[in-house]
């Protein structure tokens, strides 16, 4: 944990009791500042209350006493409305910030690699974070992709923090500075928080704002918006900057030719063989991480090892098991029919058993029509099964579920009894999770619960 010591004595505003939130109560009471908390859910605040934190109304605070507001990231401070209780704090001249801002304060010592972009940001954290580990380095990984800044452990100057950071954190953060950053790619996302794209890609650009010569921007120029960026740095000079492509060749920077890396037009490592890494998007997340790493010294070759023993993220493309013909893959971080696509795309080799439904976004599954070739057999479930029935039928064989674990259950034992090779039976829902599960990693713990059932069964059975 991070103890900010410099905040000792202070009195400290906490708005959010939501992971964030309690990460940072716990780490200002043990530096002895002054903590004052508070949560829009009444509910939030009362189980805060029994668990001894020191709920204050915010509604009757008096801004002038408070000295730092410390807000989480979910919570507006600009758009769509700024939130009522930080337009007041910003009355008094309070600017509000957020975790990763006191780790950066506290820890200034060590090195700093930042990753952000639209899709991809875990992974690409993830690898780097682990090929770094591997080469024996002290590292520490953690942001949005679910560890709260705090919560990390502190480190010297031979340490690095490996920090997965969104738009909202990039945000209110405004000392936090990024030795390497990395920007993967810009897509609509969040634009009811920015004010639209516009101010969601000057979010997306905080993550140099305080680069200097020294530093390294490693930017992805595949996608209009950040080859905007990326010439314009270019031409600014004033950091280095790496670009990196997985679908044209560049003179200099990193690219992906024919599932091949290379590195300033020399190619450096096949990445068709990196099972857990399989498809264009995780070929641009590896340039991303190779950039970043190189940028700081390291081999390629102790990169390239670092890679193939990436165990890959849970919920994402997860290989759970492979049991006789059927591989079975928890892709329960696909909530929405982009990212299953990618799934699909993965495994469009393979015969597949796709169990899918929840919650569905709008637009649902119509978007995946070109893929319902590689479709053996559909397997729905949840409030979406037969909306998603009525774009499937005809097309792809489907049985609607009532739960999820019927729909692993059928699917798994068409799969084995099928005999045929290269069997996938795949959770990538489209959906979100919450009509029947807490949230897509409860959904993915479970699928993995009902394989392994599965598997047991037939094992004994075989015995
Ligand atoms: N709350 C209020 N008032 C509001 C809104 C929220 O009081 O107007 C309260 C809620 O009642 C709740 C708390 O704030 O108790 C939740 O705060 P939060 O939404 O910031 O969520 P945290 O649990 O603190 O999680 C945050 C990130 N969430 C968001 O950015 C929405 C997590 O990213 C991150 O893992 C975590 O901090 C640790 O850093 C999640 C996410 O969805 C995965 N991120 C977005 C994304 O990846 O697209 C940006």
């Amino acid at each position: 944990m991070i103890i900010p010591h410099h905040l000792k004595d202070q009195k400290v505003a906490v708005l959010g009791l939501g992971r964030t939130g309690r990460s940072v109560i716990q780490s200002l009471m043990k530096a002895n500042a002054h903590v004052f908390a508070w949560d829009d859910q009444e509910s939030v605040r009362s189980a805060a209350r029994e668990q001894g934190l020191p709920i204050i109304d915010f509604n009757a605070i008096e801004w002038k006493s408070i000295d730092q507001l410390i807000l989480s990231p979910g919570i507006p401070h600009l758009y769509p409305a700024p939130h009522p209780l930080v337009a007041q704090a910003q009355t008094v001249g309070l600017r509000p910030v957020n975790d990763l801002e006191v780790l950066y304060q506290s820890q200034p010592q060590a090195f700093y690699i930042g990753i952000t972009g639209t899709n991809g940001k875990s992974t690409t954290t993830s690898l780097i974070g682990h090929i770094l580990k591997e080469c024996g380095k002290l590292v520490e990984v953690g942001g949005n992709l679910g560890i709260p800044a705090l919560d990390l452990n502190p480190l010297n100057e031979t340490g690095t923090y490996v920090l997965e950071v969104s738009s909202y954190q990039l945000e209110t953060s405004p000392s936090l500075h990024f030795n390497v950053g990395v920007l993967l790619n810009i897509t609509p996302d969040h634009l009811e928080r920015h004010g639209g794209m516009e101010g969601y890609i000057e979010a997306k650009k905080l993550i140099y704002k305080n680069a200097t010569p020294k530093d390294t921007l490693v930017i992805s120029v595949d996608d209009p918006h950040c080859l905007t960026i990326y010439e314009a740095l270019k031409a600014e000079g004033r950091m280095k900057v790496v670009p990196i492509s997985t679908c044209k060749s560049l003179p200099e920077g990193i690219y992906v030719k024919d599932g091949v890396l290379y590195e300033r037009t020399q190619p450096v490592l096949d990445l068709k063989g990196f099972s857990r890494l399989k498809g264009q998007h995780n070929w641009q997340n590896i340039a991303a991480a190779y950039g970043a790493l190189r940028s700081m010294g390291l081999e390629g070759e102790a990169i390239a090892k670092g890679i193939a023993s990436f165990p890959g993220l849970t919920h994402r493309q997860q290989v759970v098991a492979v049991y006789k013909n059927v591989t079975f893959v928890n892709d329960s971080k696909a909530t929405n029919a982009d990212a299953t696509a990618k799934a699909l795309t993965c495994y469009q080799d393979s015969r597949i058993y796709w169990l899918l439904g929840g919650r569905p976004k709008e637009g649902g599954i119509t978007s995946l029509k070109p893929y319902f070739p590689f479709i053996e057999h559909a397997f729905l479930y949840g409030e979406s099964a037969q909306s998603f029935y009525l774009t499937l039928e005809g097309e792809v064989p489907c049985t609607i579920c009532q739960t999820l674990e019927e729909a692993t259950e059928k699917a798994s034992r068409l799969a084995l009894e099928s005999k045929k090779q290269n069997a996938v039976v795949l959770l990538s829902p489209a959906c979100a999770s919450f009509d029947q599960f807490r949230d897509f990693e409860a959904r993915g713990d479970a699928f993995c619960g009902y394989v392994n059932a599965i598997i047991h069964s037939e094992q004994k059975k075989a015995s």
